[in-house]
Order: structure tokens, then sequence, then C-alpha cells
């Protein structure tokens, strides 16, 4: 019974001692990431890694089932299984302290490779972090170890090597092996990764100021060409409808970033260059902004977004006209000789959109972006500059933390997406959604107020219909549209008669085309199909 307590209390200090050293590692890496750049933490670049490896499908159901915290899953993801192999690394060192501290080096080695095979790596440098805290959870571990073999094992040492000054022998047995030196040296141990955590975290944060105060100080200019007053009548009065400008706290975010680029304002440039590209330029923002500049209502859609999901929104955007730069350094369309057909716009963090060069320059509000709903654009929605094409699905065209516009073409160059099975083209589908009542809701008898949004960006909504179970498809009442560029809301009286009943909406676009039945994936080019919500009434 003794010993099993032994044998238990053994692994318990082994796998403790896994742990801290792991936890060692990652503060020291925090710390180095701190000085050399936050975003080669090794979480950072691993969980990256994993992102740009992980199946479209996957990565659609995590945006899917997570959301917005699909990435703090992913992180969390990544310690649990850090802290799993801690534990048996710990186990290990106990009878085995070159292996186990060789194990936290091999993640270090992982850590490094991801670290350089990010996108955005800024060269050797990024390796630091990964490499020099797992030295220091390697040696966190050997020390650990050697501390963390059990009194029931002790290590006999000559007495004569131990003895005081006195000649007092202070005991037979070496301090390695006592419980009180192992908790000396955890706690040591832990006292040390917290801080270095800290000092980490507080260097990362001080990197960002410099942005924030960019961001802070920023003025944004009146627009040239104001945004068209929206009509009186697009918006409902409705309880549990979307508001037709979506606030900035409530937008949706969709992007591969684990930490959200902080891009200094002042430093920030802009460079377009490519096939066609008559006279090459780079713009900075002080440049971008003494331009005239649109203000426009524009729906924006992610291709993630399922049937009825919550990844679209409406915002009031200010920004320079695209195709005014695009013409400034010589660029034609396509269909006037052009060379290139495809616009690949590249983000501070190596992302890139590609977007056909004929829908920039046809007329459309294309448009690079430095400010959301009145604000300069929030961080998470691509501070300082993000590059907006109504119309188009998110992937295929809003590059947030915009840096780099190369014009190439389709043949020539698949973005991001595309090599991750997403489509070349990706025009926004029409669809309608039901806001009120919610899947599941028990609305009284009597008259209920069916209401949502509709949108196909760029050709507008001429038609929205309802149906209650098998009926009649029935018009829903339309608000004013505001431009073709954003949704439109709706609403539809009906008289609600105990029972469950399905709700089905669906929307006819500016071509004509009504909203197809037909039911497809969100991969490759956007979820088509009819909005259902099923409701009971008592
Ligand atoms: N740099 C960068 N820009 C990006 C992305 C990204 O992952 N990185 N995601 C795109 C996608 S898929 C969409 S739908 C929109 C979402 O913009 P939002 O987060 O501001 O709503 O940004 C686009 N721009
Ligand atoms: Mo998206």
């Amino acid at each position: 019974m003794s010993s099993f307590r032994n044998v238990l209390s053994r692994a318990a200090r082994g796998a403790s001692a896994g742990v801290l050293a792991a936890f060692a590692a990652l503060a020291v890496a925090e710390l180095v990431a701190g000085l050399v750049r936050p975003a080669a933490g090794p979480v950072t670049v691993v969980g990256g890694a994993v992102i740009d490896r992980t199946p479209a499908a996957v990565k659609d159901f995590a945006i899917r089932t997570f959301g917005e915290n699909d990435k703090a899953v992913l992180r969390l993801g990544i310690l649990a299984v850090l802290a799993v192999v801690a534990l048996g690394l710990g186990v290990l060192a106990l009878s085995h302290r070159r292996a186990g501290a060789a194990g936290v080096l091999l993640f270090g080695v992982v850590g490094a490779a991801a670290a350089l095979g990010r996108p955005d790596s800024a060269g050797i440098a990024d390796a630091l972090p990964s490499v020099t805290g797992a030295l220091a959870g390697a040696l966190a571990l050997y020390v650990l170890a050697a501390r963390a073999v059990p009194d029931s094992v002790p290590v006999p040492v000559p007495v004569a090597a131990q003895a005081g000054a006195d000649g007092q022998s202070s005991g037979v047995w070496s301090r390695r092996g006592s419980r009180r030196g192992f908790l000396a040296a955890a706690g040591v141990t832990a006292v040390a990764a917290t801080s270095a955590g800290a000092l980490g975290r507080f260097l990362t944060a001080r990197q960002g100021r410099g942005a924030v105060a960019s961001r802070n100080s920023l003025v944004l200019p009146a627009p040239a060409s104001p945004a068209p007053a929206v009509p009186a009548g697009a918006r409902l009065r409705v309880a549990g409808i979307s508001p037709f400008i979506t606030p900035n706290s409530d937008f949706y975010r969709v992007d591969t970033a684990l930490t959200v680029p902080k891009v200094d304002a002042g430093t920030w440039r802009l460079h377009i260059h490519g096939k066609g590209v008559a006279r090459p330029r780079t713009y900075t923002l002080d440049q971008l902004l003494a331009r005239p500049l649109i203000e426009r209502d524009i729906t924006l859609t992610c291709v993630s977004n399922e049937v009825g999901g919550p990844y679209t929104g409406t915002a009031r955007w200010l920004g320079v006209r695209l195709a005014d730069l695009l013409r400034e350094v010589g660029v034609r369309p396509p269909s006037r000789g052009g060379k290139a057909d495809q616009l690949v716009a590249r983000s501070v963090d190596g992302m890139t959109l590609g977007s056909p060069v004929e829908d920039v320059l046809d007329g459309r509000d294309a448009m690079l972006a430095v400010g959301m709903n009145g604000e300069p654009l929030p961080f998470d929605h691509g501070f300082p500059v993000r590059m907006l094409v109504p119309g188009l699905y998110g992937y295929v065209s809003a590059c947030k933390w915009i840096t780099d516009i190369e014009l190439t073409t389709f043949d020539a160059y698949d973005p991001y997406w595309v090599k991750r099975q997403w489509a070349r083209k990706a025009p926004i589908k029409t669809q309608a959604r039901i806001d009120t009542p919610k899947p599941f809701a028990r609305p009284a008898a009597g008259t209920v107020t069916i209401a949502g949004v509709a949108w196909a960006q760029h050709r507008g909504i001429t038609r929205v219909e309802v149906r209650v179970d098998d009926g009649p498809w029935q018009d829903a009442d339309l608000a004013a549209q505001a431009s073709r560029d954003t949704w439109r809301q709706w609403s539809h009286r009906w008289n609600a008669t105990p029972g469950g009943h399905t709700l089905t909406v669906r929307a006819t676009d500016g071509t004509g085309a009504v909203q197809t039945e037909q039911r497809t994936r969100t991969i490759p080019d956007g979820a088509s199909g009819r909005h259902s919500v099923f409701v009971t009434v008592p």
C-alpha cells in the first residue's frame, strides 16, 4: 500500500515536473516573442500552421460550431495537447532525464519550423521564441526530474562531502532526492516562469501601443461623396429584426489571424505592382486620406455563412475608390486589353485574396476602406486599411490589414483559399434569412410578424416571399432599398394557428432570378437553399 502510494507520488511529481517545464518553456517563449515579434510565439505559429493545414470542411465546421471563438478553441486545444505530452515527458524524465529533456527540445524544433514557415515570417529571428523556450523547458525538466526522485530511492552521498565547517554531518542523503528539494525547485520554476510570461505579455502589449495610438489620433476626413441618404422606409420597426446598419461591436469576424495584427498607421504602406501596372507605386495612409473619399453602405458576407447563418453584416464604409488608384498606376480592365485579370491583395499577416480585375473596374464601389460606421476601422476589421468589393464574398475581396496589391492572372496564381478547395470566383448568392421568430419559438396564436433580411449584393433584392408549411408563397412587405449593395429588410404578418409550422422564405434578385431551393454546402462557392424556421403555436 505504501509502495503504491510512493509510485503514485513519484508519478505525480514527474507529471508536475513535466507541466512546470512546459509552462516555463511557453513563458520564456512568450518573453522572447515579446522582444522579437509577438506573432512569432510558438502557440501562435503552430496554431497558424494548423489553421493553414486544416481541410476546408473542418475549418468550415469550426467556424460554424465555434463561431468567433474558433481561435480560442484552437489555442485551448494546442495547450491541452501540450499538457498531455508534458505529463508524459515528465514521468519519462524520472527514469530517463536526458530523453525527457530531449523531448522538450523536439517541441522547440516543431515550433521553430512552424515559425519559419509562416507566410509573414520575418526570417530566422522568428525561430528564437520557440528555441529559447524549449531550451528553458528542457533545462527545467532536467533539474526538476533530478529532484523529483522520491525519498524511497535516496541517493547516498559520502558523509564527508556534506560535512559542514564544524565537521558535523548534515545528513547522509543528498538534498536532490528530498521532497523539499523538489518543492523548492518547482516553486522557483513556477515563480520565474510566471514573471517571464508576465513580462512577455507586457512587452507584447507595448508593441501594439504605437498602433493603438495611431488609431486613436486618426481623424477621418469628410467624404467627398457621402453615402446616399438611407430612405426612411429602409428600416422596419419589428422586434428581433437585424438592424439595417450592424454596429461594429456586433459585426461578424472571420479570419485566420490568431493574433490580430496591430499595424501602426504611420508606418503602413500599400504597394501596387504587377502585370500591366505601368507605374508601380507605394502609398502612405496620409496620401490615401488626402484623396477624395467615398462613403457607402455595403453588406459584407462570408462564404462560410450557412443558409440562415450569422456571417453577414452591413456597415457604412469610408474609403478610396479602388478603381481610381488602379487607373492612376496604369491598370486597364481585361475587356479593354488589360494584361491582368486577377487582383491579389496581400495582408501584413501573409493572407492572400484574389478578385477579378474586371469587377473592381466595372463601376461598382470597390474601395480601400479606412472607416467603418464613423470610426477608423477596428483592429479586428483590418485597421488601417482593408479592401471591399460589393457583390463578392469576403474571401475573394475583403482583404483586411492590406499592404500589397499585385496584378496578375487567375492562371498564374492561386491565393490562400483557392489553394484550399474554394472557388476562384465567388459572387455572393441570393439569400433571405428569417430573423424572427427564432427556431423553435412558441409564438401565441393570432398575428405573428415574420421578418428578416435578404441580400443579393450588387444585383439587389426585388421580392421576398414567405410560405407557411406547404401553403402558397405570399409576398412579404419589402423595406425600401438603400442600394443594391445592401441587404433589404422584409416582414410578413402571419395569422398563426395552433400547431407546429414550418416557415420558409425566398428572395428574388434584381435580375429576376428566384433564390434556388437547391441546397449546397458552403464549399466551394457559398451555400444555397432556402431558410426555414420551425415554430410551435401553443
Ligand atoms: N487578412 C485577412 N483578410 C481577410 C480574411 C483573413 O483571414 N485575413 N478573411 C476574409 C474573409 S473570409 C471574410 S468573410 C472577411 C470578413 O471580414 P470581417 O472579419 O471584417 O467581417 O474578411 C476577409 N479578409
Ligand atoms: Mo469569409
